[in-house]
């Protein structure tokens, strides 16, 4: 028989919600909780004066990774050296010749944050906001005004791969809040309130490893998984930003409810929790591992995108 799969507005009918908290009109939900002092808390982290860029490759002649269904992001060029040499350059005087390039892609296509509004269930996106505002465009809680406020907080990496001595997570493989306080523990450093927090898989770089055919094969991602305490936690926690090298942020189905991505309504939706994903982490884990400094300031500010969905971004870490 066939398993019966809750709406997620029923699985999260107990689960706590940000709505309101920061007034009728609010589009940033959590960042909200990255004041001036968090800021300063940010900075103070900061020992060594290095810095570490978050995001993918975007138009790898590889291909892109992608949620399956968008296309990988496709840059064309339309004007170089060619077109010069066959007279159809645009001629400025002094001889001033340069190239152009278009590029179409999914603005959830690279590493991108999620505008609060792109997903939501029961006809309500985050805040209450009626899903009828996303018709042709978002008119509310789009991505324009996470980007208009950037976000700069302290950042804590947790590597739940190298916790559990693998290069990369299993597809499907979940953990949970309690897993990340253990693997944090082991790192020496601690998930402290209004930390952005950044969750290390391995997954995204299996995908320049792997045939394509082979990564989206039964595609299901690794990640966290939800629980009742898993959503409390993140909710005490206070935590404005989810980074994750996974395309979506959590393990791609429930396994428990069979629900696809609850943490989406959960996290995002319900307590206004920014999602960053297809975060490039390996590079900056390496290093961690080798300093054992975990912890950093982290600045981001994706595109502003009037009206979208989400917007790609390039996030910095200072260590
Ligand atoms: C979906 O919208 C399905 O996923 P993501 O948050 O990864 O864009």
């Amino acid at each position: 028989m066939e398993k019966q799969v809750p709406g997620v507005g029923t699985l999260l009918n107990k689960a706590p919600k940000n709505w309101g908290r920061w007034g009728p009109e609010d589009e940033v939900g959590s960042l909200n909780f990255l004041t001036s002092a968090e800021v300063l808390r940010g900075v103070a982290a900061v020992k060594q004066g290095r810095t570490f860029t978050l995001q993918v490759q975007m138009g790898n002649p590889k291909g892109d990774p992608v949620w399956p269904g968008r296309d990988p992001a496709k840059r064309i060029n339309v004007l170089d050296e060619g077109h010069f040499l066959c007279g159809k350059g645009p001629a400025f005087p002094g001889g001033l010749h340069y190239a152009d390039d278009v590029m179409f892609m999914y603005l959830q296509g690279s590493t991108q944050y999620d505008a609060l509004g792109h997903v939501w269930c029961d006809g309500k996106l985050w805040n209450g906001y009626d899903a009828n505002t996303t018709i042709g465009g978002m008119s509310k809680a789009s991505v324009l005004p996470l980007a208009e406020r950037g976000i700069v907080g302290r950042g804590v990496l947790i590597d739940m791969a190298r916790h559990r001595g693998k290069t990369s997570l299993d597809p499907g493989e979940t953990f949970t809040h309690e897993d990340l306080l253990a693997a944090a523990k082991k790192q020496g450093v601690t998930i402290e309130k209004h930390d952005v927090l950044l969750l290390r898989t391995g997954w995204i770089s299996a995908f320049y490893e792997k045939d394509r055919a082979e990564f989206y094969k039964n595609f299901v991602e690794p990640g966290l998984t939800y629980t009742p305490e898993l959503v409390d936690w993140f909710h005490e926690m206070e935590i404005p930003n989810l980074v994750t090298d996974t395309i979506a942020n959590e393990v791609t189905i429930d396994p428990v409810s069979g629900a696809a991505l609850p943490l989406h309504i959960a996290l995002m939706s319900n307590l206004g929790i920014t999602f960053t994903e297809i975060a490039h982490l390996d590079p900056l884990a390496e290093d961690c591992a080798r300093d054992g400094q975990w912890s950093f300031l982290y600045v981001a500010a994706p595109l502003k995108v009037v009206n979208g969905s989400g917007a790609p971004v390039n996030p910095v870490v200072i260590k």
